[in-house]
């Protein structure tokens, strides 16, 4: 599927492992903010998936829309979640993006087209299939995104979307992140058939099966789906093989994953991977890497700051952004 109009080249490649590196950072921080005490929150680590968003992110504009998952703050941090409000979020505070009565579970920013994030498995796609349709209502070459798990993709609204996308021809790009794990099931306990992109014939769809951790396949991926949608070629599935290093959620120690999967998974971690490339085929320098990296900790350092100096919504908030005509305050 692959053909070179999708090849990234020096500029995009850059631009994927600046969002990688964003991504690595922010989630050691997190887990390091938590793990202090300094906010509380429920937390699902998506480190070792980075490359995914990043290289499709590379393909998208700000008015694609976005429906994620409760793992999807990689997804919406690389589509360009402003750091600031999505820490006040996590903390719960009134300068967050949902003003602290999202939190983690449900982010949103639709200035970025972050349209959602559920926790319901298997609901991205039915959304991404309203905003795809509005968007063909609206004949507007805008695509729509659903990411959702390989867990998901045993769930019935998948299929039912994964179908009307294909009978409308709606601009939905369906991402599996197979990590291999749904909560604590592994992949291969779970799922009949080889693929998950091999349902996509089903729906008359094209399916691929891509290494995830691997930029330049990623971006091919996403670059040939995202054509199609804008042109009005209709749905792609991507399946998007990865792997991720923690436990389901935070406090999980991920004991049901084999010592040697993990290991072997940590060995071909794919962010220093994309970094390596980067410098050995003259992309970058170390320095220049060095020093994207250290003002990414320096805007993470800030965002941080900013959001435990917050203030935290008073019970009266309540009252407010429930019903589309507010209620005097
Ligand atoms: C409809 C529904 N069923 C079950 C759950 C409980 N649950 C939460 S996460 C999860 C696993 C999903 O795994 P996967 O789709 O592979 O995504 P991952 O967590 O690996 O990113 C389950 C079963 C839920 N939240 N919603
Ligand atoms: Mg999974």
């Amino acid at each position: 599927m692959a053909t070179n109009a999708y090849v990234p080249g020096a500029e995009t490649l850059l631009d994927i492992y600046r969002r990688t590196a964003l991504l690595k950072a922010n989630d050691e921080r997190i887990r390091k903010v938590i793990t202090s005490g300094k906010i509380a929150m429920v937390y699902y680590s998506y480190r070792g998936q980075e490359v995914v968003p990043s290289a499709l992110s590379a393909c998208l504009r700000d008015d694609d829309q976005l429906c994620t998952i409760y793992r999807g703050i990689h997804d919406m941090l690389a589509k360009g979640f402003p750091l600031k409000e999505l820490w006040a979020e996590l903390a719960g505070r009134t300068t967050g993006s949902c003003k602290g009565k999202g939190g983690p579970m449900h982010l949103t920013f639709p200035p970025k087209g972050i349209m959602v994030t559920t926790g319901i498995v298997g609901s991205s796609a039915p959304i991404a299939n309203g905003l795809g349709w509005a968007a063909q209502l609206d004949k507007s070459d805008r695509v729509a995104v659903a990411t959702f798990g390989d867990g998901a993709s045993n769930i019935g609204a998948i299929h039912e979307s994964m179908n009307l996308a294909a009978v409308w021809k709606l601009p939905v790009i369906f991402v599996c992140q197979n990590n291999l794990y749904a909560e604590h099931t592994a992949y291969k306990k779970m799922t009949g058939g080889e693929t998950i992109a091999a349902r996509a014939a089903g729906y008359g769809m094209p399916g691929i099966r891509v290494n995830g951790n691997d930029a330049v396949e990623m971006y091919a991926a996403a670059a040939e789906a995202v054509a199609r949608a804008r042109a009005g070629e209709g749905p792609t599935l991507i399946e998007a093989m990865t792997f991720r290093f923690h436990g389901h959620n935070f406090g999980d120690p991920g004991e049901y994953i084999p010592k040697e999967e993990m290991a072997a998974a940590i060995a071909n971690d794919p962010v220093p991977a994309l970094r390596a490339k980067l410098i050995a085929d003259g992309i970058a320098t170390e320095i220049q890497l060095a020093s994207i990296e250290a003002a990414i900790e320096a805007e993470i350092d800030e965002a941080v700051e900013f959001a435990v100096s917050s203030p935290w919504p008073v019970a009266d908030d309540l009252r407010f952004d429930v019903f589309a005509e507010e209620i005097a305050r």
